[in-house]
């Protein structure tokens, strides 16, 4: 399609669908006819990929996940069609500019943090690699939080992602599905039959998703839950009114809204009724695809893997044995075979507090005859378990039912026991699954265990996050845009690391990214970046044990002993610290420290002293749009989990992909970007995962921390004078207490390492073309994790054919 062509159909859908011409559009109008125009483009892609499911002889992937952290659609499907130059012609040929109109578009924010994002990433390599696939999830109405700041404290506004339309969704009301919850089993040993209560409707509404520069376009199917008409009728027709709209707002419910808990899921009713009502909408559309195109059940792993992303969907185990039991008469062991070579399970986490559990009282009521499912399939996983010589000891630690606090479903045990493979996000992860959180499971079965290291997509993360690099790159490397699809190539950047014009030209992309940033906060914000400064980023959810903490307390040692002139000004490294995150509403220690960091803030960039050696900036509303601009400009990235706590990290990868250097902790993916990029790259610090064991063993005493670092108690008696909180000077002692006498995630002991290892960043900085040399070498050596690799490690750890 030539621009002229382009031009004409975006006029055209402009006043067809929107009713408009091209001096009476508004934004919207002119954002929607857009993304209508790029669309059409896709659906013809898309109904080859997915027109025919009997003649496609790839086995097709259903993956399945509560949360999509999608960033916006146009752009991307513009790069994939190979048609943004096309576009920004067409569009500048009728006077208006392509960025302007694209950079108002919202982004749908259906996901939290790195779990949804990492699903993303994998929807765009699935469609790149052509890999037939589905992602199946919740068309929640409104997504992720919108954060402000009121006086330096998070208020959440609701995201109204909706209030214009969503021109990239193509919505189906009339293929929906109906999902039940609720009443009883009736029936005797033999057969048993479930009469629920209630009925929902799923409505798919899909997104096409665009493969880079490939023939494939797969579909994103998320599902809005509506009122069945019947249930309403017949409550109507009894006169009741009200009870009528209520179920109907009982059944809008389900889909109305993202739980905002990264990492920390809090045991609801509605979030099992959320997880039970995609996961039943998605089998019934996959189960109806197989037997439509004419195959047996008994065939459907062979053509059919579902990826459970955590376990969120996992209730989706219990729902396909009974719907091959009860809808289907299969025997208990065919069901079961089929059933267990149908799914595998990837675990995100190492937090205890973050593996689901589902208390029996919930469950039961909301879900019965899925209850009597997982009972038995507990009842023959324990008797196998016996029958292999386990003791009563191991039974109950393996068991899918806890006994304690409450009796309820271990929802990791379920995935485990219900899964061909189970996989980690990142090497270290994989291996503490194996020996500590699920070491049960992996002695028993040991080859169900596999290590899947995630990945960042680079059309989205380099090509249109870095455009400048991105051209940097190609012209360097001189196979054009290959690199895009083969991330290995970034190697040959090495061959350049010494030529002194690519070293000034990828210095100058670095500050025109810190440019573009400052522009964007300026805008956005009213925060004013200097760009003459080390731009030091942490960015990701707010959690202890990501330690936030430890990055502020060290910022505050570094202005207490400025302000004591304990510290030569001259001989500083200028340093802007940009925070970007959201705390789940409830959590009140993440709370308190987005406070803290605002107060902070407050304090030092209006001291014009120390403003142009040390400030921060921390804008509100971090998210997957603010990302890309972020991302590229940053010189250092702040990756400081305590050690064997984040399970993989992805904002990682993406930094060290865009040229930034890491300071951070032996955890997840750090081990292996450290020993990719070479230990001279890379600012480690802290205790690793075994001495973190050890030292909790022997007895950790954060106060003896506190009392034997002069620098630390600088930061913390700063704190608690009031430096930063001049009218309520206790104002942050939850905090200071809860770091000098619990300090669960031990970010005090980390601190004089911590505060080394930024030593030896300044040094390595203040020689411009030492840092240089290693953030190209980031960017040459990173290549591995792009999502492609990850997609490809799924394809041959997790989604072969089963054998018979
Ligand atoms: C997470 C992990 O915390 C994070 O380390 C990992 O990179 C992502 C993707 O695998 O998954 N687990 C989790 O529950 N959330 C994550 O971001 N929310």
């Amino acid at each position: 399609m030539d621009a002229t062509h382009f031009a004409d159909r975006f006029t055209t859908t402009l006043r067809h669908l929107r009713g408009v011409d091209l001096h009476s559009a508004s934004d919207v109008d002119l954002r929607t006819a857009l993304a209508h125009t790029v669309r059409a483009e896709l659906i013809d892609t898309w109904q080859t990929t997915h027109g025919n499911p009997s003649t496609t002889p790839q086995r097709h992937v259903a993956y399945l996940s509560a949360e999509y952290l999608l960033g916006t659609q146009t752009r991307n499907a513009l790069l994939a069609t190979e048609l943004t130059d096309t576009a920004r012609e067409a569009l500048a040929s009728l006077g208006l500019s392509l960025d302007d109109i694209t950079s108002r578009e919202v982004e749908p924010g259906l996901g939290n943090g790195g779990l949804g994002r990492l699903a993303a990433c994998f929807m765009d390599s699935l469609a790149t690699l052509e890999i037939p696939a589905t992602g199946y999830g919740i068309r929640y109405d409104y997504g992720i939080f919108r954060q402000t700041f009121q006086d330096g404290n998070q208020h959440e506004q609701p995201d109204t992602w909706l209030a214009h339309g969503s021109p990239w969704e193509i919505s189906h009301p009339e293929r929906a599905v109906t999902v039940h919850l609720g009443g009883h089993v009736d029936g005797d040993n033999t057969t048993r039959r479930w009469v629920p209560e209630r009925h929902v409707l799923a409505i798919p509404c899909d997104y096409l998703v665009p493969g880079y520069k490939s023939h494939t376009v797969n579909l994103l199917r998320l599902w809005s839950a509506r009122a069945t008409d019947a249930f309403d009728l017949t409550i109507f027709n009894s006169g009741d009114y009200e009870k009528a709209v209520a179920a109907r707002t009982y059944a809008e419910t389900i889909s109305h809204v993202l739980y905002p808990e990264d990492s920390t899921p809090q045991g609801r009713t509605l979030r099992l009724t959320q997880q039970y009502f995609f996961a039943a909408a998605s089998l019934h559309d996959l189960l109806t695809r197989h037997l439509k195109a004419g195959r047996s059940l008994h065939t459907l792993p062979d053509a059919v893997t579902i990826q459970l992303n955590d376990t969120h969907p996992v209730i989706a185990i219990p729902e396909l044995m009974r719907l091959l039991l009860d809808e289907h008469g299969l025997s208990w062991d065919d069901a079961w075979h089929i059933t267990q070579q149908t799914f595998n399970y990837t675990c995100h986490t190492l937090l205890p507090e973050a593996l689901e559990v589902w208390p029996l009282d919930i469950l039961g009521p909301l879900l019965p005859r899925h209850l009597e499912i997982i009972f038995a399939i507990n009842h023959h996983f324990l008797d196998d378990l016996r029958r292999s010589g386990a003791d009563e000891l191991r039974v109950r630690s393996m068991s899918l039912i806890q006994e304690h606090p409450v009796r309820a479903v271990r929802m990791a045990h379920l995935a485990t026991v219900g899964s061909r493979t189970v996989n980690g996000v990142a090497e270290l992860h994989s291996e503490l699954l194996r020996t500590s959180v699920l070491a049960q499971f992996a002695s028993y079965w040991p080859d169900r265990f596999t290590n899947v290291t995630n990945g960042v997509t680079p059309r989205r993360f380099l090509a249109l996050a870095n455009p400048e690099l991105a051209s940097l790159i190609s012209d360097t490397l001189n196979v054009g845009d290959r690199w895009l699809k083969d991330l290995d190539l970034l190697r040959g950047l090495e061959d350049h690391v010494d030529d002194p014009a690519f070293i000034a030209a990828f210095r100058e992309v670095k500050h025109n990214n810190k440019e573009r940033l400052a522009r964007t906060l300026a805008n956005r914000d009213g925060i004013e970046l200097n760009t003459n400064a080390m731009l030091d980023v942490m960015v990701k959810r707010l959690h202890e044990y990501k330690r936030q903490s430890l990055r502020i307390l060290h910022v505050i040692t570094q202005y207490a002993k400025m302000k004591n002139g304990l510290i030569d000004l001259a001989t500083v490294t200028p340093r802007t610290v940009f925070f970007g995150a959201k705390a789940a509403p409830g959590y009140r220690l993440a709370k308190e420290t987005i406070s803290l960091i605002n107060a902070v803030a407050t304090t030092l960039n209006a001291d014009d002293e120390i403003r142009p050696y040390l400030s921060i900036a921390f804008p509100a509303n971090y998210n997957v749009t603010l990302a890309e601009t972020a991302i590229p400009a940053a010189d250092l990235s702040e990756q400081i989990s305590l050690a064997g706590k984040e399970a993989s990290g992805t904002g990682n990868m993406k930094f060290a992909l865009n040229g930034a250097l890491t300071i951070g902790t032996l955890d997840g993916a750090n081990v292996e970007i450290r020993e990719l990029v070479g230990p001279d790259n890379f600012f480690l610090f802290g205790m690793t995962e075994p001495d973190v064991v050890q030292r909790q063993r022997d007895g950790y005493h954060p106060h003896t921390v506190y009392e034997q670092s002069a620098d630390l108690a600088l930061a913390i008696d700063t704190i608690s004078s009031g430096a930063f909180s001049p009218s309520e000077p206790g104002r942050y002692e939850s905090l200071v207490s809860d770091w000098l006498w619990n300090d669960r995630f031990m970010a005090l002991a980390d601190y004089e390492d911590y505060a080394r290892c930024q030593e030896a960043v300044d040094r390595h900085y203040a020689n411009p073309d030492q840092w240089t040399r290693s953030a190209i070498l980031n960017v040459a050596r990173t290549g591995f994790f792009s999502s492609d690799r990850s997609i490809r490690d799924y394809q041959t750890r997790v989604w072969q054919r089963p054998t018979k």
